[in-house]
């Protein structure tokens, strides 16, 4: 059968398509390739299915060009992807035009926020047939052999033709993730640079970038994480024979650097060990990243890691109070935080960079700014402060619809920022003079502090980025607000998109028409800058 997989997302957010182009003539896109429908396509093929894949990173896939191919190519089944709430508008809208351009062709949806919301986007979007819950491999196989019939599809939610909706049952979690091909990569015409995982200016380097989920899950409670729901409480892993095979197959295909997209990559210590033995003794020179706990119980193992060429680490430090880090659930106390941070730097990682969350459930101003003064006492490369926000799924939005603050029949495809709507949180206002003021200090302060490797990381910026838009990073917060965009205040924003993050958040709450007039003024308006950037 012919499947189409699309990676819905909105092009400028997380990556930015630049005018380059690569080897063979791809695009080039400062971004994450799109790992979920890349895995699904190596399943479809060695299965003998047709697979054909978009993702909206590219400059070249927008919605119309994804609507002709379907009426050039007509596939059986054309399969939405995408990660977040934030995206989910687009997704929508997409399912609403391909249904409209052709009413035979069966449409699913998956990824995380589907999986939590299922029965809902079900009714919210009958456009979409079948909703796919968890993971994507084994399920898409078995749809397409119940396309017309999936009763018994385990893990799909879709409406029988009697009308009734129909949430089948869950499909058993399966551990043995080894017996998955490696992800398409040569199914995409885009060559991926490593950017700036979330929003953060940590260039890995300009090598040709992938990423790679070794493990899946996270067992810990944090209150603001739906991904225990999503892995049902369990972590589970490919063997570490399977990981270095992937590894010698990027190698051999020209990869350079890569990214863990593991949601806590630091759990086992011997699979750490085995794996970073086995790229050291084949001599696998690829750069990689990572993210994990700040209680891993591998710390030891950060030197044979930096040794195997790990040169990120990120950890989610989330707050400097451990008042906050417990009111979050995060279980972790600052003393551990010190400790893995020194160890990480000791072991030679030359990256560490700490997630922080301001905006809090009972954060006071003093909080915040001791979260700012334990980040400048942590010898952390790299920072980011962002705000907290809550999505369905995870156990403060379950706190949210206890304390009334918010609704979960009428709000479940919104995202909120805590401060929004959670009187014990700072105003959205106090939390901006709060970071901005503090922002400053810190800077200043490492300037001073650590010259040498504020340095050694500005160096690693200037090689891959223009050196205008490294002084504009540097000197973003010293600046008052400006009106318009410069080149670089573009790339700035898809870097810390703080503004695009807020205009996502209204973008979730609009009723479908104004949804439909806001995505329109704002292809328009993105066309103008681009024309705006083309000319400059
Ligand atoms: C990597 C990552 C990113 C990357 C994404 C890059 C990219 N191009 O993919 C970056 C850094 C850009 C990013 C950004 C954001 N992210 Co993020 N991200 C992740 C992370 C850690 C891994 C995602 C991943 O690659 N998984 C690996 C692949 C293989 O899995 P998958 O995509 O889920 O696909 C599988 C199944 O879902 C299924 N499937 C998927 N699609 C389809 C389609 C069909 C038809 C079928 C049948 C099956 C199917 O099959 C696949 C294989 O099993 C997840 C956590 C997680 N574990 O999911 C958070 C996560 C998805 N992110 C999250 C958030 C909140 C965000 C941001 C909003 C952050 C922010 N505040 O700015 C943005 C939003 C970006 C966007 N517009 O979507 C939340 C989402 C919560 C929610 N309910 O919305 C998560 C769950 C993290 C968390 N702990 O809460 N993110």
């Amino acid at each position: 059968m012919r499947v189409f997989l699309v990676h819905v997302r909105d092009p400028q957010f997380y990556a930015i398509p630049s005018k380059r182009r690569g080897k063979g003539g791809r695009f080039q896109v400062m971004g994450f390739p799109p790992i979920g429908i890349m895995s699904l396509s190596s399943v479809l093929k060695r299965a003998g299915h047709e697979c054909v894949l978009f993702d909206q990173a590219n400059p070249e896939t927008p919605d119309e060009a994804i609507l002709r191919e379907v009426g050039r190519q007509q596939p059986d089944l054309v399969g939405l992807s995408f990660l977040s709430t934030t995206s989910y508008p687009y997704a929508k809208l997409l399912a609403r035009q391909i249904r409209a351009a052709d009413t035979r062709v069966k449409i699913a949806m998956g990824g995380v926020f589907v999986s939590l919301n299922a029965q809902l986007v079900k009714l919210q979007c009958p456009e979409v047939d079948f909703v796919c819950r968890g993971d994507g491999e084994q399920l898409i196989l078995d749809l397409l052999d119940r396309l017309h019939d999936p009763d018994g599809v385990t893990g799909v939610t879709w409406q029988a033709a009697d009308g009734s909706l129909r949430h089948n049952q869950s499909r058993p979690l399966t551990r043995d993730l080894d017996q998955w091909p490696f992800p398409d990569r040569e199914g995409l015409d885009l060559d991926f640079v490593e950017s700036m995982p979330l929003d953060v200016p940590a260039v890995l380097s300009l090598e040709r970038f992938t990423t790679m989920q070794t493990s899946r899950g996270c067992p810990w409670p944090c209150v603001f994480c739906d991904i225990p729901i999503f892995n049902e409480g369990k972590w589970r892993s490919r063997s570490p024979e399977h990981v270095v095979a992937e590894f010698e197959q990027l190698r051999r295909d020209g990869y350079g650097s890569v990214y863990f997209v593991d949601d806590h990559f630091l759990l086992q210590p011997r699979r750490i060990e085995a794996i970073c033995k086995g790229i050291i003794e084949r001599q696998i020179t690829i750069e990689w990243g990572c993210e994990g706990r700040v209680d891993s119980v591998c710390m030891q193992l950060f030197p044979i890691m930096a040794r195997a060429h790990c040169r990120t680490l990120m950890f989610g430090i989330e707050s400097g109070s451990q008042k906050v880090l417990d009111r979050l659930k995060k279980e972790q106390t600052l003393q551990e935080i010190e400790t893995a941070v020194n160890n990480a730097k000791q072991a030679g990682i030359e990256i560490v960079h700490g997630f922080f969350v301001v905006g809090n459930p009972d954060e006071t101003e003093q909080d915040m700014r001791q979260t700012f003064r334990f980040a400048s006492k942590l010898r952390v490369d790299s920072f980011g402060f962002n705000r907290l926000c809550v999505y369905r799924g995870t156990p403060l939005w379950q706190e949210y619809v206890r304390r009334g603050l918010v609704n979960d029949a009428t709000d479940w495809y919104k995202y909120f920022k805590c401060s929004s709507i959670d009187p014990t949180v700072l105003s959205g206002e106090e939390i901006h003079r709060i970071r901005s003021e503090e922002l400053r200090r810190l800077i200043l302060y490492k300037l001073v502090r650590y010259p040498g490797q504020t340095l050694t990381l500005l160096r690693r910026f200037v090689r891959y980025m223009p050196l205008r838009d490294v002084i504009y990073l540097l000197v973003k917060p010293f600046l008052g607000r400006k009106k318009g965009f410069t080149s670089a205040e573009v790339i700035s924003r898809a870097i810390e998109h703080g503004e695009l993050k807020s205009a996502a958040a209204d973008m979730t709450q609009l009723a479908d028409a104004a949804l439909e007039h806001a995505i329109r003024e704002s292809r328009a308006e993105r066309a103008r800058i681009q024309a705006v950037a083309e000319a400059e």
